[in-house]
């Protein structure tokens, strides 16, 4: 099949490799350079390890590996098989994969060898049938196993509509949802993107983020991959090594907190970000202070876009300017109109739309919306109105421009840094220690986070709490970044007459707990 006729998206990031296959496409912050030609080859020979296990259409791969090119090849080589790719973030621990594990059902399994023996027991006793590793330092079984196969590979023809991928986003209740996302999201959004940002020739991009999100997955690796642009690869963020290569690069994608991080830089000034043609940024709501002070230092207005793991990106701030206008008109504190193609609304609790100016709840829709999620179908119905637009949580409105504004969200959730945390986990984690009666959690204000995790725990009856030790205790069983920076045990929790924990005056009363 010709790429243009495989909906396959690796067939379209393929087929806008440069001709050049030995140009650079990927430098990393270990001093390796990978050409196209070893992009190329290297997801031949992981795709065709992939199809030798003879694992069924549809199988899931699921990664739990270091941030390192061979984990992109392997999200890479997925696509190009035609299996589903599974990428789970390097912070979950056993009990986290343990449901990821059992309720994705992947046929393969890929972990740092440091892992191995406990990923995989979990795995074999889940029914896995292969699991891998790969190191980021290029060792591996994975890597091992793949050197013996073909460079070459015919890429699995694929329909627009066929699973591509599923990430796991927590639920406001009870456990974490997959959202299934096709082919046909992904490229869909990609496209869109590639035109809207202006992806040009000699655009290079410093990718500084996870690649288990969307944002540093598709968001970033893919805008690079689909210009045919070089990357310059950071394995984890670090602003001095961002700072050092800005005058080699054209863009770079951040969450808030990376933006608050960089302008504590010295070495971020107008003279480095010279040569840089746009800065994004997402994930999470970026302070209007963030946005000027970045301004100030380097003159250049960050383009602040929104998203969602089951929509990919939905509204964005310009990237050219209007014509007419001098400059791209880009609005801080908003989220910016709607992309083209991609339907937003904001409507009221019965679902009527709102005029402008009024805040209301943000639905969606487009080529871009995932079918729903794994194995989940009455979720799916819930969270998708009658007329099929998918209700995102958040709360927002449009100003006469059509520029839309998030002002808070409907969901009970916290963003942390750019991730995700969901109260209801975290509180169900802490309920169920020894002498905890009920907590509640919840974000405030955090001047590196944006938002810090807190949590309000009411012993039982003659129990003693030890605040420190239960947050200690909660350190050995989930992510890092879902644990409280602070906890405090108190007598009660605050409730309105229906029974209901009043969260707004706990974030009240400890809103000024990180910032002072
Ligand atoms: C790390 N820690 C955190 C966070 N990250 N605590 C709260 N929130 C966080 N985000 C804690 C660790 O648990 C650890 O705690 C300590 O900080 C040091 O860990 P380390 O990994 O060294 O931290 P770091 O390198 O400083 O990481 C901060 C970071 C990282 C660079 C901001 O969180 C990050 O890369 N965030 C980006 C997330 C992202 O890509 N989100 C996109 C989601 P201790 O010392 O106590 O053990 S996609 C999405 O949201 C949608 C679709 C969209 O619109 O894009
Ligand atoms: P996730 O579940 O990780 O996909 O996170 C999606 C959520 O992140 C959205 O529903 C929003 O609440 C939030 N989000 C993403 N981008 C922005 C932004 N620019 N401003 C405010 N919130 C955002």
């Amino acid at each position: 099949m010709s790429p243009a006729a495989n909906p396959n998206l690796f067939a379209a990031l393929r087929a806008a490799f440069p001709a050049d296959l030995d140009a650079i496409a990927i430098e990393t912050d270990s001093g390796l350079d990978y050409s196209w030609r070893d992009l190329d080859r290297a997801t031949a020979m992981l795709a065709n390890l992939l199809q030798s296990l003879e694992i069924p259409a549809g199988s899931r791969v699921a990664a739990h590996t270091e941030k390192s090119v061979e984990a992109l090849m392997l999200y890479l080589a997925t696509l190009r098989a035609g299996f589903v790719y599974l990428p789970l973030n390097t912070a979950y621990q056993a009990a986290e994969l343990d449901y990821f594990i059992g309720n994705a059902e992947p046929a393969v399994v890929v972990c740092a060898g440091r892992n191995f023996p406990w990923i995989s027991q979990l795995a074999f006793q889940k029914g896995v049938a292969h699991v891998f590793t790969l190191n980021d330092d290029r060792t591996g079984t994975l890597l091992d196993r793949a050197a013996h196969f073909p460079d070459t590979h015919e890429i699995a023809p694929k329909a627009a509509g066929d699973l591509a991928a599923i990430l796991y986003t927590s639920g406001t209740t009870g456990r974490s949802k997959g959202a299934m996302l096709s082919h046909g999201n992904l490229l869909s959004n990609a496209q869109v993107l590639k035109d809207f940002w202006d992806w040009r020739e000699g655009d290079v991009l410093i990718h500084a983020l996870p690649i288990f999100h969307v944002h540093g997955l598709f968001v970033a690796s893919h805008g690079a991959l689909l210009n045919g642009s070089k990357m310059l690869w950071l394995a984890k963020f670090d602003p001095k090594a961002v700072v050092e290569r800005l005058p080699r690069a054209t863009v770079f994608m951040g969450v808030p907190t990376l933006y608050v991080r960089l302008l504590q830089e010295a070495g971020l000034t107008r003279e480095a970000c010279a040569r840089m043609r746009l800065f994004i940024s997402g994930s999470a709501p970026l302070l209007i202070e963030t946005f000027r002070d970045w301004q100030a230092r380097t003159h250049h207005t960050i383009l602040e876009r929104y998203g969602m793991s089951e929509t990919i990106m939905l509204t964005s701030n310009p990237c050219r300017a209007a014509d007419g206008e001098p400059e791209p008109r880009r609005l801080g504190g908003t989220v910016g109109p709607a992309l083209p193609g991609v339907g937003v609304r904001v409507v009221d609790d019965q679902g009527v739309a709102l005029p402008v100016g009024e805040i209301g709840n943000v639905q969606v829709c487009g080529p871009n919306v995932f079918g729903g999620y794994w194995r989940m179908p009455e979720k799916t119905a819930e969270e998708f109105t009658v007329d099929g637009w998918f209700r995102t949580g958040d709360v927002g409105r449009f100003d006469a421009q059509g520029y839309l504004t998030i002002v808070g969200r409907s969901k009970d959730l916290i963003i942390s840094g750019g991730y995700n945390v969901y109260p209801a986990e975290i509180e169900g984690w802490l309920n169920d220690m020894p002498g905890v009666a009920e907590s509640a959690v919840v974000g405030v204000p955090h001047p590196d986070f944006g938002e810090g995790v807190i949590a309000l725990i009411v012993p039982k009856a003659g129990a003693a709490l030890d605040a420190d030790a239960l947050v200690a205790r909660l350190k050995t069983q989930i992510a890092g970044y879902k644990v409280p920076k602070r906890a405090f045990v108190v007598t009660e929790l605050p409730r309105n007459a229906m029974g209901k924990v009043q969260k707004n005056l706990l974030r009240d009363a400890h809103r000024a707990l990180f910032t002072g």
